[in-house]
């Protein structure tokens, strides 16, 4: 295979010089981070005055964990470390659960982020020849612009299409001829379902690439999308409060995500001592931010569960890979005392063919018990067939989750294109259980 690099002095930099070039880095964002009203009063109270108390990367450790509630806590300004007027662009959650967190940045900043998303795509093998189709929500959320600046800057045309409106999609795509998509996976799923009923030949696309991320999904889902569109699947890892997209990318080996150790000190924690996991032990992943100057974030607790690898990658990059993002560590479901992660359903029932593009996790309260019920889409042709094969399906799919994850849930299969699907990040999990029960 022939790979390319973007910034190959980085990309391919020695261990022991990019761990240099992290202290270097870290060093002046303790400096910033001195600037915001937060840390200022955190590092003191653990006697961090300057950078000259970060002596070695170990001394990171040092630093205690930020949290959401902490960014929550700081709205809107307690993070800024710069003034105001050099502020050009924020990007925030939407709220709509609580208090929003808001990420400002600087002109420099967005030029920062804008050259880690073009790294992300050049490393899949992108080049200014490409037609890029950006099928995800722009406005606050950070996966339309960040990926936006990165097909610019890569030199892409590149089509800010926004998120829904299949139709529209399609049309784009055969008129520009587009060559590489970006959406969350589900909507990449949902894609060939629309394109189906459309009647819109494959022959008439002209993709070769997809870009999917900003939500869990299994291997088995990147193989049926593959399959599905074919195209190649590359999986994208990023969070707001690190800038967005560009944090993790995987490159054309397409097995495990590189993550940008020049940008980000990565850690895995145990999510219950917070002690350091083992080599390719799987955690929670906690980030520091290297190359931000408006809005400073040391030791991020991201709640993402992943673990590194720990074979060098084919490719030549010398930055670490993550696995595949397997859940949250607060996405847990405790199903009548069993913990379940809503990957793990997935993973069993992507892996079967018969299943559709879509699937819903719904849990209720059936007296003093937990009521577990998966609504799965059935392709269409066996919805149509003899209901035998359907109840078969039923308890086929009833008993590879009973083994795999000691859970025999309710099953519903529907029709084909039926479930609900949200424009955004999906929504798989309905939670009925009263919360304070
Ligand atoms: O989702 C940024 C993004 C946009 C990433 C577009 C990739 C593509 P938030 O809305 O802050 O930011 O959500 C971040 O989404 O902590 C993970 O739990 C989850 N997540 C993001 N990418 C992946 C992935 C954007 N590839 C949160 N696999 C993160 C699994 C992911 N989970």
């Amino acid at each position: 295979m022939q790979f390319q690099y973007w910034n190959a002095e980085i990309e391919k930099m020695p261990r022991a010089e990019l761990e240099a070039l992290q202290l270097k880095r870290l060093k002046k964002e303790i400096e910033i981070a001195l600037r915001a009203p937060f840390y200022k009063e955190r590092l003191s109270k653990v006697g961090i005055k300057s950078s000259d108390d970060i002596k070695t990367l170990a001394d990171l450790n040092k630093i205690p964990f930020t949290t959401k509630d902490d960014l929550r806590d700081g709205f809107p300004y307690g993070f800024l470390s710069i003034p105001k007027d050099e502020v050009v662009r924020l990007h925030s959650s939407s709220g709509t659960t609580g208090i929003p967190t808001v990420i400002y940045f600087s002109k420099e900043d967005i030029k920062q982020w804008a050259g880690y998303m073009a790294r992300c795509i050049f490393a899949t093998g992108c080049t200014k020849s490409d037609v890029f189709q950006n099928m995800i929500t722009y406005g606050l959320f950070t996966g339309g612009l960040g990926f936006h600046q990165g097909g610019e800057e890569v030199g892409m045309l590149t089509i800010p299409a926004g998120a829904g409106n299949t139709a529209r999609q399609f049309k784009m795509m055969q008129d520009y001829q587009t060559t590489v998509l970006h959406a969350t996976p589900s909507f990449l799923l949902h894609l060939e379902t629309k394109m189906k009923e459309a009647g819109v030949p494959r022959e008439s696309l002209f993709i070769k690439k997809a870009f999917g991320g900003a939500e869990p999904y299994s291997e088995d889902t990147r193989k049926r999308i593959e399959a599905l569109l074919k195209v190649d699947v590359y999986n994208s890892y990023g969070l707001s409060e690190m800038n967005g997209p560009g944090v993790a990318f995987e490159c054309q080996c397409k097995d495990g995500l590189h993550i940008w150790e020049d940008g980000y000190i990565a850690e895995i924690v145990n999510p219950d001592t917070l002690q350091p996991a083992k080599d390719g032990e799987t955690g929670e992943l906690v980030l520091t931010i290297l190359c931000r100057e408006a809005t400073p974030i040391l030791r991020y607790r991201t709640r993402d569960l992943t673990s590194f690898y720990t074979e060098p990658c084919a490719c030549g990059r010398t930055h670490r890979k993550l696995k595949r993002i397997t859940g949250r560590s607060d996405d847990m479901l405790i199903i009548n005392g069993v913990n379940v992660f809503p990957s793990q359903i997935e993973e069993v029932i992507m892996s079967l063919k018969e299943v559709g593009n879509n699937y819903l996790i719904v849990v209720e309260k059936d007296g003093a018990l937990d009521k577990l019920t998966v609504k799965t889409e059935v392709n269409a042709e066996i919805f149509m067939d003899d209901s035998r094969h359907l109840n078969a399906l039923k308890e086929k799919i009833i008993e590879t989750l009973q083994t795999s994850i000691s859970i025999s849930p309710k099953v519903e299969l529907h029709e084909s294109g039926s479930l609900p699907i949200s424009e955004g990040k999906a929504v798989r999990v309905h939670d009925n259980r009263p919360k304070d029960v």
